[in-house]
């Protein structure tokens, strides 16, 4: 199901018509590995769960749609998708990175890929010609990240993938589309080879299950994906699958509370006389405002910052909000709050990607405003 449905339609009708069999609305959960066949090779679609299944599928089409992409596949967790990415790659290959990311993301580079002979390396991707200057003749694949885990810093996408193809590079750009979703950007349609997704986040929704996504433009790409996920075989059971159409269904008005609680939470942030930095595109004080206004629906769902106070402060409040829970993990209903350094971006300690330990990450849910500003009032107020 493409235009000319909107956005918000295919949220809840993509890859999900009517059960052929009994006319459930919703989507069943196909709790079966294997698929009786006719005759050998004869069958209806299916012939084993690791290569397809229904409730799986339905998700990828969905997902599929609403990155305006080619094909959709899913993967039992965002690491898995990401891993089935990098599986494109041959020792030799060089992948050129936005300089903040998931902790787990620079732990697969550099731990997994790069001592089996792929090289990695780092740079600011907010001033596409500046980044660029590190493709290399071998570079095969531009990994970003917009806005990135934990900084909220912005790439500018479209410039990128145009500045990429004047200097006739073949690298595929892949966006991890994580913290934006769908419904704030499009990645493929600004110029991306490769949209990522942990779905944990806020296309499930809830924090109740693990999974990962990937969407792409082209079919011989897509074929070679498939290929990966079904040979490797890091896929999502049917009840994950279920869970993550569930979450996608109520996106659009989810990510339209997430961000206007988010901004709320870094306007009163801003004006806190604890706080030393607020970190959220969609403020005017964000050095990226401009392109966040001009590549995302709105500002997202989360805020980082630093207080007076460093480090020490950082544990303090961390660990004195009531209804932000201290926890890693994001994009649910529930707001949470984390140390980065200290949880989600471990792995990047004493690397050139190393998190403040300072920093703090909210994942702004969708509490009443006002309760969330004073429990964080109370933590801040408690500094002093
Ligand atoms: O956790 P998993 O579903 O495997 O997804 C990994 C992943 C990929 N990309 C981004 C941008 C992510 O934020 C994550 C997971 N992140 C967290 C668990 C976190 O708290 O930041």
């Amino acid at each position: 199901m493409r235009k000319p449905y909107r956005f918000e339609t295919r949220t809840i009708h993509a890859g999900q018509p009517a059960d052929p069999s009994t006319g459930a609305v919703m989507t069943p959960i196909y709790q079966t590995s294997t698929y009786r066949q006719k005759r050998v090779g004869e069958h209806l679609g299916y012939e084993y769960s690791r290569t397809g299944n229904p409730t799986r599928h339905a998700l990828e089409e969905c997902l599929s749609s609403l990155e305006e992409g080619h094909a959709g596949l899913a993967f039992a967790s965002g690491m898995a998708a990401i891993d089935a990415i990098l599986h494109l790659l041959r020792p030799g290959d060089h992948v050129l990175a936005v300089d903040d990311l998931y902790g787990g993301t620079y732990r697969i580079f550099e731990q997994t890929y790069a001592p089996m002979g792929v090289s990695f390396s780092y740079a600011p991707a907010s001033e596409p010609a500046a980044f660029l200057k590190h493709l290399r003749p071998e570079t095969r694949l531009i990994w970003l990240e917009t806005p990135t885990n934990p900084l909220l810093n912005l790439c500018d996408i479209r410039g990128i993938a145009e500045g990429a193809r004047k200097m006739n590079s073949s690298a595929w750009i892949c966006v991890d589309n994580t913290f934006a979703t769908p419904y704030l950007q499009q990645p493929l349609n600004l110029g991306a080879d490769i949209v990522l997704h942990s779905t944990t986040k806020y296309l499930g929704g809830h924090s109740d299950v693990v999974g990962g996504a990937i969407v792409v433009r082209d079919a011989a790409l897509a074929e070679r994906l498939a290929f990966l996920q079904n040979a490797v075989g890091a896929v999502p059971g049917p009840m994950d699958c279920f869970l993550v159409l569930r979450g996608i269904k109520t996106l659009p008005v989810r990510m339209e509370r997430h961000a206007s609680n988010a901004e709320a939470v870094a306007r009163f942030l801003e004006t806190h006389e604890a706080i030393e930095q607020v970190f959220y595109p969609g403020l005017p004080s964000h050095p990226q405002h401009d392109l966040a206004r001009r590549q995302m629906r709105n500002g997202g769902g989360m805020v980082s910052f630093t207080a007076k106070g460093g480090t020490h402060a950082a544990r303090r409040i961390a660990e004195g909000t009531h209804l932000f829970a201290l926890a890693e993990s994001l994009g649910g209903v529930e707001s949470l709050i984390e140390v980065p350094a200290a949880m989600t971006h471990a792995s990047t300690l004493d690397s050139p990607l190393a998190v403040s330990p300072a920093l703090i990450r909210l994942s702004v849910g969708l509490e009443n405003t006002q309760d969330l500003v004073e429990d964080l009032r109370q933590a801040l107020d408690a500094l002093a």
